[in-house]
């Protein structure tokens, strides 16, 4: 009788019609008035780079692409291969679509202006390959992405490519990451919920997996790295202390991508506070903190860099650090109690 259940629950998941990243996101389109597909086109930018860096993942081990480039990069950090391999193949997937006017990554410098036209309307920021000192120990990673519009004025005749890159968070039309993990997942949001879908390597398709993903309001798990707990500000310590009298369990991987993935699905709250090396925090504000800010919150949950909501954040610069404090909403509004006034 099991076995006859499980056969009809086996055929009635495969009669389900597959659903594609791209069959998505132009029926999502047609809640955005005037996008006409260019914003699919630009997706497709992002599922293609995403798909070759995976493949590139996958066979790391079999390839003279492990390990670094004896390079260095703007935050001071060495370059693995797979960090300028992921770098390039986003640069240029995005780089050839007419509705990207501007290209900012974390590993180079300056952001990029590719166009001034009126129909490059769209600058994307984005961590090609995040986690990656974990690459060469077979250990999860990803890609981060933001999607912003661009200024009128820097599409203006002889305006300043790159005026009004330094937007708040809440002017993000879509934000998302691929996690390169035990399978390929990308999680994208454009405002209208969050979506993943699980790369199927039979078809080479983002097929949709998880529609509407909602945080649960309380997790199990706290993820921080509890190594640098005597440089973080007193508060964050005691709100630590209050998690484990309730009994919660730690999980930390070291890739942002994973440790949010998770906590995204499981709950919980993922926390990077300031310590003695990086007194801002180490992570970026606007292609980490940001694109997961916006996931979070619209998967029921929240962020805060401990006095201001990610979101509300005017960055100053390409490259600036935040604190970061995500999760459920109960774990987040401990951390609010905890936080000094
Ligand atoms: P990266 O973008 O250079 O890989 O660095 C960011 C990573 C995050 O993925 C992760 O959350 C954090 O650094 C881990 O830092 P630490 O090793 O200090 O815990
Ligand atoms: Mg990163």
């Amino acid at each position: 009788m099991a076995s006859q259940l499980n056969t009809e629950k086996g055929a009635r998941r495969m009669d389900r019609p597959i659903i594609t990243v791209q069959q998505y996101i132009l029926q999502e389109q047609q809640h955005f008035p005037g996008v006409s597909g260019e914003f699919s086109w630009l997706l497709s930018g992002i599922t293609l780079a995403t798909k070759m860096i995976q493949a590139k993942v996958r066979r790391a081990g079999l390839t003279d692409i492990l390990g670094s480039d004896a390079q260095v990069n703007v935050q001071g950090e060495i370059q693995q291969k797979l960090d300028i391999y992921a770098n390039n193949a986003l640069l240029h997937c995005l780089g050839v679509r007419d509705s990207v006017g501007v290209l900012a990554s974390e590993e180079n410098d300056e952001p990029i202006a590719l166009r001034t036209s009126g129909r490059a309307k769209y600058a994307i920021v984005f961590d090609p390959l995040d986690g990656s000192s974990n690459i060469d120990v077979n250990v999860s990673v990803g890609t981060i992405f933001s999607i912003l519009r661009r200024s009128e004025a820097s599409m203006a005749e002889g305006g300043d490519p790159l005026e009004g890159l330094l937007q708040p968070g809440n002017k993000q039309i879509a934000a998302g990451y691929v996690v390169y993990g035990s399978s390929t997942i990308l999680v994208y949001t454009t405002g209208r919920g969050v979506h993943g879908f699980t790369l199927d390597p039979s078809i080479g398709a983002y097929v949709l997996s998880h529609e509407h993903i909602k945080m649960p309001s309380k997790g199990k798990y706290y993820s921080i790295n509890e190594a640098y707990r005597d440089d973080f500000p007193a508060h964050y310590g005691k709100y630590i202390d209050e998690l484990r009298r309730q009994k919660y369990a730690s999980r930390y991987v070291g890739s942002l991508v994973a440790d949010f993935h998770r906590t995204l699905l499981k709950g919980g709250v993922f926390l990077y506070p300031p310590t003695a090396d990086h007194p801002n925090g180490k992570l970026r504000l606007l292609y980490e903190a940001n694109p997961m800010a916006f996931i979070a919150e619209q998967a029921g949950g929240a962020a805060h860099n401990g006095t201001t909501r990610i979101l509300d954040l005017q960055p100053k610069s390409i490259h600036e650090r935040t604190p970061l404090v995500l999760g459920s909403r109960e774990e987040m509004a401990r951390f609010a109690e905890c936080r000094p006034t």
